[in-house]
């Protein structure tokens, strides 16, 4: 394996040939774990997504859960979500392969989903980074066509230890900037990669739904859409992109 590259992230991984899902794993440990404890699980019986939705997780793709313990106020922990997709939207890049965030949690290529990222935890205590990226692993059939991993793009199985550092050293740069409270470098590289902006979307959350033109990112974290009702501020849902 090559050598850990990370001061933080990483510096402890748990390694699991089965689990149901990292995230589980990881809440029930994490108070007596340090920060930057990362459980990775080769492959996930119940891997979940948002509102626990499945996320199909088969041998061969990175899934796995950083445990943080953020030094910022409750307000900011929502943007720990960016953390994940910029730090594995640079790690495509150095394998070739050019990304985009759709806000909030996922990373697509070409009009297909490759990444997937739920953040969950308990105020004051801990936050769990999920993420699962597609990288050799099979898409299952239901999902081809709206998914994809790096082996499709690049034709070639990837070395998934090579893989998983890149994405750590990238988590690390990241949540460094998250703790040192540097929010606007964090938004700005969030809006710079994010490909919905000045798209027309429908947003679907409990609330509403709603259909505009993303305008912007606020510093926050939310999403700004122009409706024909005006402006309006998204904190959750579910995107889809619409021709106007
Ligand atoms: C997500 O939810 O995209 C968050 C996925 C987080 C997965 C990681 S893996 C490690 C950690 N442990 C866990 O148990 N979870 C985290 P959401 O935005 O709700 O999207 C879920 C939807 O993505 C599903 O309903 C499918 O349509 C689609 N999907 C499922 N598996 C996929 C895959 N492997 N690749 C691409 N799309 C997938």
């Amino acid at each position: 394996m090559p050598k850990p590259k990370t001061a933080e992230i990483g510096k402890k991984i748990i390694y699991l040939q089965e689990v149901s899902s990292t995230n589980e794993y990881a809440k029930k440990i994490a108070s007596e774990m340090p920060e930057g404890t990362v459980v990775i699980a080769k492959k996930q019986t119940k891997g979940k997504g948002r509102k626990n939705r499945r996320w199909a997780s088969p041998e061969g793709g990175l899934w796995l859960s950083v445990i943080l313990k953020p030094d910022v106020e409750a307000k900011d922990i929502p943007k720990i979500v960016f953390v994940g997709a910029l730090a594995v939207v640079d790690t495509l890049a150095e394998f070739g392969i050019e990304a985009g965030i759709k806000w909030p949690n996922d990373v697509w290529v070409d009009n297909k989903k490759i990444c997937g990222i739920l953040t969950e935890g308990r105020l004051g205590e801990f936050v769990i980074l999920g993420i699962g990226l597609n990288v050799n692993n099979d898409i299952p059939s239901e999902l081809i066509g709206s998914a994809t991993s790096m082996r499709l793009l690049l034709g070639r199985e990837l070395n998934l230890d090579k893989v998983l550092w890149t994405l750590l050293g990238n988590l690390e740069r990241w949540y460094k900037l998250i703790q040192e409270r540097k929010f606007s470098i964090v938004m700005s590289a969030v809006k710079d990669k994010c490909f919905i902006l000045g798209r027309w979307v429908e947003v679907i959350n409990d609330e509403s739904k709603v259909e505009g033109e993303v305008i912007d990112i606020a510093e926050d974290g939310t999403l700004i859409i122009q409706t024909s009702k005006g402006l309006m501020k998204i904190f959750y849902g579910d995107i889809s992109l619409r021709l106007r």
